[in-house]
């Protein structure tokens, strides 16, 4: 193969964050260099006795600039030596579907093409996620090993494939280049991911239970990429009608809508089950990349600890792929900014939690050593160990065969609201909540950071955290149980630093901790997946109350109101960075 060297120089910034490297797509529009020299710094990274030879995967979420894209890792990735590619016909692959492909086809890895839930489009953002052998993120050694050759990267490497045309890779089909030394493989982007769920769930139980009468699903794939996959696992294989599925055609900017998946970006689809009478009994949506999943019912939202709370509970006994599993599971884990309402069901199950910092590649070295099966985190990501990453389809085919489990039970159809109303009856109800401050300045978010480290966290220094208080058992709202009266008392405040128990690997600086006397907590951390030099502070709130009179009914803004205000208190937000209050709630 003829491959065209072409010089360069190294372009500043080209760091990743939580989860990939995110920028405005404008970035790479006006700059031709961009992904190119990224590329050739993970080709460096990988160094030739990993590429030559190998196969790789890619796709992506289908946002602008996708098609540009898959054609310069085609190009980049034969002159890198890389025998095989495979990639989702039209170049779309989800997040899940792109990391078992990587497993399926024992890929040295995988490039996703990807911003996940931030807005797309000429004006919105692009991104690109690095992912590992084990189909998951890429871990922070790898990634710094990128961002450190994007700053000594002198040459690209790229292939012609002829005439400035492309690879076609609108149909599944496969094309080999040079004597066979380079074969693209174009694949359906759904249809090995279906199989894989097919092995995880009983199919045949949910189709009979999607044909209760009375039924009705309503995912929203918020034009972005789940919507082929929505209709390959919800219409073909479990016989839905195709109404089921809202904005399900992937379009360049996902429709001028947020793919995030919180009931704030979906509104049409929290209408559509409130309607009386409209018989639907789930509600679900994924965000760009297909990795989260939220969960609806008729006016009700599950919120993302509890998900992951009742799906361990329910794990063995409705979905096959825990159940046939020897032993039950060996545990679970959470990140540390997720409410801890699986904690609960863990200690009653006998397992252990692990605690980890934000972003799925802490998860990595846990489900590789099968110390856990399922995990998750506050953002709507959640999943279990058939897959290195998170799974919005999942998550929906883990609510069903929990709602069928529910249902078969009662002799009747149940609802979200009563399942999840049964987990608080048996572990108390665990109220969360996350309160965003967008488009602050980096300088101030860091200022919030900063006071906190040299104010409450060094005035706790070298102390224990006190033994969490009794819970309050009354239903009340304002967060006051073992509190002063005039506001919720502060008894610990730390910073959360993690070492990996399996690999060893260890991040500092992971969100600040404050603890209540009435047991809540606030963790404050500054987001990794913003594209531009602006920052997001997030807030995380937590609360619990045992089960009783009234605690269903309460409302959590009214429950973690108190200590919101008394965290943004502590931490001078409204003094460092202007904000009265959140931009969302989330
Ligand atoms: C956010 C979420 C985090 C999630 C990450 C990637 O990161 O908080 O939980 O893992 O996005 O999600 P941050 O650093 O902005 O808080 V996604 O759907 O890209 O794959
Ligand atoms: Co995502």
């Amino acid at each position: 193969a003829a491959v065209v060297v072409t010089p360069t120089t190294p372009i500043a910034g080209q760091t990743t964050g939580t989860s990939g490297l995110r920028r405005p797509a404008a970035t790479l529009v006006n700059n031709a260099s961009y992904l190119p020299n990224l590329l050739q710094a993970y080709v460096n990274a990988l160094t030739p006795a990993v590429t030559v030879g190998a196969s790789l995967v890619v796709g992506g979420d289908g946002r602008y600039y996708n098609a540009t894209a898959v054609q310069t890792v085609l190009a980049m990735a034969a002159a890198a030596g890389f025998a095989r590619v495979t990639v989702g016909a039209g170049g779309l692959l989800s997040t899940p579907a792109l990391a078992g492909m990587v497993v399926a086809t024992g890929a040295a890895g995988g490039v996703g093409l990807t911003a996940s839930h931030n807005a797309a489009g000429p004006d919105g953002d692009w991104g690109i996620k690095f992912q590992a052998p084990s189909g998951g993120p890429a871990p922070e050694a790898l990634t710094d090993r990128i961002v450190a050759a994007t700053l000594a990267v002198t040459e690209v490497r790229a292939v012609d494939f002829g005439g400035g045309r492309g690879v076609d890779v609108s149909t599944p089909g496969e094309q080999s280049f040079w004597g066979g030394a380079f074969v693209v493989h174009v694949v359906d982007p759904a249809a090995a991911y279906v199989e894989r769920l097919r092995e995880v769930f009983d199919f045949d139980a949910l189709r009979a239970y999607v044909a209760t009468p009375g039924f009705g699903l309503r995912f929203d794939a918020m034009a972005a990429v789940t919507g082929p996959y929505a209709r390959a696992l919800f219409v073909d294989a479990l016989g839905l009608p195709a109404e089921s599925i809202l904005r399900g055609t992937p379009l360049e900017d996902f429709g001028g809508g947020h793919p995030d998946p919180s009931p704030a970006h979906t509104p049409d689809l929290v209408a559509a089950l409130a309607v009386p009478g409209a018989g639907l009994t789930l509600g679900a949506a994924s965000d760009g990349d297909g990795d989260r999943n939220l969960i609806l019912g008729p006016g009700f939202a599950v919120t993302p600890a509890d998900s992951l709370a009742i799906l361990t509970e329910f794990a063995a006994t409705a979905i096959p792929w825990f159940s046939r599993r020897p032993g039950g599971l060996p545990g679970v884990a959470r990140s540390m900014p997720t409410a801890p309402a699986v904690d609960r069901v863990a200690a009653a199950l006998r397992i252990p939690v692990y605690e980890t910092p934000t972003g799925w590649k802490w998860f990595g070295s846990l489900l590789a050593a099968g110390r856990i099966a399922l995990c998750g985190e506050e953002s709507y990501g959640t999943s279990g160990d058939h897959v290195a990453e998170k799974d919005g389809l999942w998550a929906v085919c883990a609510w069903l065969s929990v709602l069928a489990t529910a249902a078969d039970a009662a002799g009747r159809l149940v609802g979200v609201e009563e399942v999840v109303r049964g987990h608080w009856a048996r572990h108390g109800r665990t109220f969360s909540a996350r309160w965003d401050y967008i488009g602050v300045p980096g300088v101030s978010a860091a200022a919030v950071m900063d006071g906190l480290r040299s104010g409450v966290v060094a005035a706790f220094a070298g102390e224990e955290r006190p033994p969490p208080p009794p819970p309050r058992t009354d239903g009340d709202g304002g967060d006051s149980g073992g509190d002063r009266l005039d506001g919720p008392t502060l008894i610990h405040a730390d910073e959360f630093s993690y070492t990996d128990p399996v690999d060893g690997s260890s991040a500092a600086a992971q969100g600040v901790r404050l603890y209540f006397a009435s047991g809540a907590r606030g963790v404050l951390r500054v987001s990794g997946t913003d594209a531009t030099a602006a920052a997001t502070l997030r807030v995380y709130l937590d609360a619990y109350r045992p089960w009783g009179e009234g605690v269903g009914d309460v409302d959590t803004a009214d429950v973690l109101g108190g200590v919101g205000g008394e965290v943004a208190r502590l931490a001078r937000i409204a003094e460092l960075t202007g904000r009265d209050a959140p931009t969302a709630v989330v």
